[in-house]
């Protein structure tokens, strides 16, 4: 790394911020031989490893299937978390996922065992969290498909979140491309104290970013607050970089990883760290004039940061909890919280559930009573085990906790809260320490209003029962008719007898897996062998049809919902079914409802779409900012392609979305004038005049015949490279390896 970092030092000729170190020193070419343009030029890098989490496994092992390798070339594992539904509690509920979904379950440990990938079951925990306790490293790169696995920045990694396809490239031995990253610099001046916590600190960065701020570039955080944090902490900060749409975020390697590795079991990491601790931070002339090597910079200070709660329906929405009252009373938000919800990838430290357990404990210590449903979702078995040992699970139980198991549960849509009620269920407030609060994604219910808060935060609102209750200031009135105020939270950054696990819930693969099959029924509804896609032909870009103009916020979850359709994961003709359904239609604001130019009927989108696929006739979808934010699931790229859509235009997108569209083989489109979205109507005939001439940097123009004859011409920009250009004509990413392997 050294030598590298030397040498990329030399040809950028300046101090280099931490993230140049770690991307320069991983080139898919090895030493650097040239410097890069951030946000500009495209480079293949070689990342270290590859996460998985089962959601998304489906697809990107179905794809990898394809590739032609005995082997992954990369350590690799898969992570079962997505598909346990929370519902009872988690023995009962890791029961019944592992009947309902035993099928997915054994395909993705059977694929493992065949090609090497280390297999993390059931109950295992969640693939973020998993990743930090044992494989993330300070100075390492690793890419993993879900958005999230930028947690790993907690440990000073730059980790990547991707689709399926991008990680076939990786695991197939092949070069992984990104543009070289903008960064942002973040301050971190001050320290944490009393109520505030890092959940605060990426809260606020969320508010000052937006949920588009942060795309295309790394954010680095640096300065005092930073190395004075817990490496979970950091972590945290890290995860949710992915609701400002950031490629990454990470931290310099400082005393908080070397204490967090050798506390997980790995000495061995913390020494290596040691002897290159250097190259593990920035220069030190970046963080003492940011504004010089930073494209942008944020100055936080967080002895004077208040806590926040983040929402509703957006993560970018921020209240500080003292003005919490007022801003509810404006937007007329229910303030009867019906449930605090903690845990989950991005909060589930030991650190944080100490804190949020020293609330519980005040509970029976003051004689309160908590007005809130609660529930744990515990980020891993080592600390759901560590826990339970330490005595919080009793703590949380006395103040009737329900405890599900180790995985996503209520954080995608996998909580069983209302039966089959969920679409038409009552305007209610919960309060959770997630990370995304999108429409009906925790529980499928669309009026259900979610704030994103620090656990402790959530704890202490759970027990108050009142979205503005602000613990700094605000009394409770506890069971003998008393005035009492809870006091700070406490807690332990790291367990103080060590960490514990008795089945840590890992299955290696076997050494030689060339004799293990793989087995996928032909009549499954759950898993479906992939067909190559065909490209798309030029001659069919004229007369498209515009299949919807999406309005406002089209997150991946509105183009392909999670919660009850996850279980079509690994089913392209089936999860196709959900394409779009959450997406508003610019023209009646409905929902799953959009005109079939050729009968003029309204329908469904998957329906309309489908006899569009028939009548062998291509479609356009049109869309607003950062479309495609959130989730790294490729679906949302392949399914529209499965049935028929050849383009998607929007005035920005999120860059995991954009990639996969890409690399499925469609045209990612956005407009030169972002007003022409008002060009765009119901019945318009669409003809890509000059798609001939497809080429980097050079924008395609689009011809929009309205249905009273006349016509606008559009500019439409593009980002593809000349590779991805190749991806397109081939079919898909996938088409042009099995053909260079071939
Ligand atoms: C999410 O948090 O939205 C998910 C579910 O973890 C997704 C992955 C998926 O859709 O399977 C993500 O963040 O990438
Ligand atoms: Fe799972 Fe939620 Fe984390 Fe996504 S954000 S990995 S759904 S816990």
């Amino acid at each position: 790394m050294g030598e590298r970092v030397e040498k990329a030092r030399e040809l950028v000729g300046r101090p280099l911020a931490l993230a140049e170190k770690i991307l320069y020193s991983h080139l898919w070419d090895g030493t650097p031989t040239q410097s890069f343009t951030r946000g500009k030029d495209y480079v293949d890098f070689a990342p270290d490893r590859v996460a998985c989490q089962d959601a998304t496994a489906q697809m990107a092992l179905l794809q990898f299937m394809h590739a032609g390798k005995p082997k992954v070339a990369v350590p690799t594992t898969v992570h079962c978390d997505h598909l346990i539904q929370a519902k009872v509690g988690a023995e009962a509920d890791l029961k019944r996922a592992n009947e309902t979904s035993n099928e997915v379950f054994d395909f993705l440990e059977s694929v493992s065992n065949k090609y090497g990938i280390g297999f993390w079951k059931p109950g295992a925990g969640i693939i973020h969290q998993v990743v930090l306790e044992n494989y993330a490293f300070p100075g390492g790169m690793m890419i993993g498909t879900d958005s999230h696995t930028v947690n790993a920045g907690g440990l000073g990694m730059v980790a990547i979140g991707v689709g399926g396809a991008d990680a076939v490239d990786v695991m197939a031995g092949m070069a992984w491309e990104l543009k070289f990253p903008k960064l942002i610099g973040v301050k971190l001046t001050g320290r944490l104290s009393g109520w505030t916590a890092p959940k605060d600190v990426i809260l606020k960065v969320a508010d000052i970013l937006t949920v588009k701020g942060g795309t295309g570039a790394i954010i680095e955080y640096f300065g005092e607050g930073a190395t004075s944090m817990s490496c979970t902490g950091k972590g945290t900060i890290c995860n949710m970089g992915a609701e400002v749409g950031a490629t990454t975020s990470t931290f310099g390697y400082d005393e908080s990883m070397d204490r967090y590795l050798r506390a997980t079991d790995r000495a061995d990491v913390a020494d290596a760290a040691l002897e290159v601790k250097e190259h593990l931070t920035a220069d030190p002339e970046v963080y003492a004039n940011p504004e010089k090597y930073f494209d942008q910079v944020i100055e936080i200070d967080l002895d004077t940061l208040e806590p926040h709660l983040n929402g509703p329906f957006t993560p970018d929405l921020a209240t500080p909890i003292s003005k919490m009252s007022e801003a509810a009373k404006e937007n007329d938000w229910p303030l009867n919280v019906e449930v605090g919800l903690i845990g989950s990838c991005t909060n589930s430290s030991y650190e944080d559930i100490s804190r949020a357990a020293s609330l519980a404990q005040q509970v029976s210590d003051k004689n309160l009573k908590t007005k809130s449903d609660f529930t744990i979702t515990p980020g891993s078995e080592q600390v759901r085990y560590t826990i339970e040992r330490d005595g919080f699970i009793e703590t949380f139980n006395n103040i009737g906790a329900t405890v599900f198991a180790n995985a996503c549960g209520p954080c995608i849509g996998m909580w069983d809260r209302y039966g089959d009620k969920a679409a038409n269920g009552p305007r209610n407030t919960i309060v959770h320490s997630f990370n995304r609060n999108f429409a009906k994604r925790a529980d499928g219910n669309p009026n259900t209003l979610a704030f994103v808060g620090s656990p402790e935060l959530v704890t202490a609102i759970a027990i108050a029962g009142r979205l503005d209750f602000n613990p700094v200031t605000d009394k409770l009135i506890n069971e003998d008719g008393e005035e009492v105020m809870l006091d700070e939270p406490r807690g332990y950054e790291l367990p103080p007898e060590g960490f514990a696990v008795e089945d840590a819930g890992y299955l290696a693969p076997e050494e030689d897996g060339s004799g293990v099959e793989v087995v996928v029924s032909p009549t499954s509804e759950r898993l479906q062998l992939l067909e190559p896609f065909e490209p798309i032909k030029p001659e069919s870009l004229k007369g498209m049809k515009l299949l919807i103009k999406a309005f406002g916020k089209c997150t991946t979850d509105h183009i392909s919902m999670a919660g009850p359709w996850l279980r079509y994961r690994g089913h392209l003709d089936n999860i196709a079914n959900n394409t779009l359904i959450g997406a508003v239609n610019a023209y009646n604001k409905k929902t799953n409802f959009v005109k079939n130019q050729l009968t003029g009927e309204y329908g469904g989108v998957p329906d309309t779409q489908r006899e569009y696929k028939k009548a062998a006739i291509k479609t356009i979808v049109v869309g607003d900012h950062n479309y495609g934010e959130g989730s790294s699931r490729e679906h949302a790229a392949m399914q529209p392609r499965h049935l028929g859509v050849a383009a998607v235009l929007v005035k920005s997108f999120a860059r995991i979305h954009e990639t996969n569209l890409k690399k499925q083989g469609m045209l990612a489109l956005t407009f030169a004038n972002e007003s022409d979205y008002d060009l765009i109507q119901e019945d318009d005939t669409f003809n890509f005049v000059d798609i001939e001439d497809f080429a980097p940097e050079k924008p395609l123009t689009l011809e929009a015949e309205h249905a009273d004859g006349s016509k606008d011409t559009i500019i439409v920009n593009h980002s593809y490279n000349d590779a991805q250009i190749s991806w397109f004509k081939e079919g898909s990413a996938l088409n042009l390896i099995k053909k260079e392997n071939a």
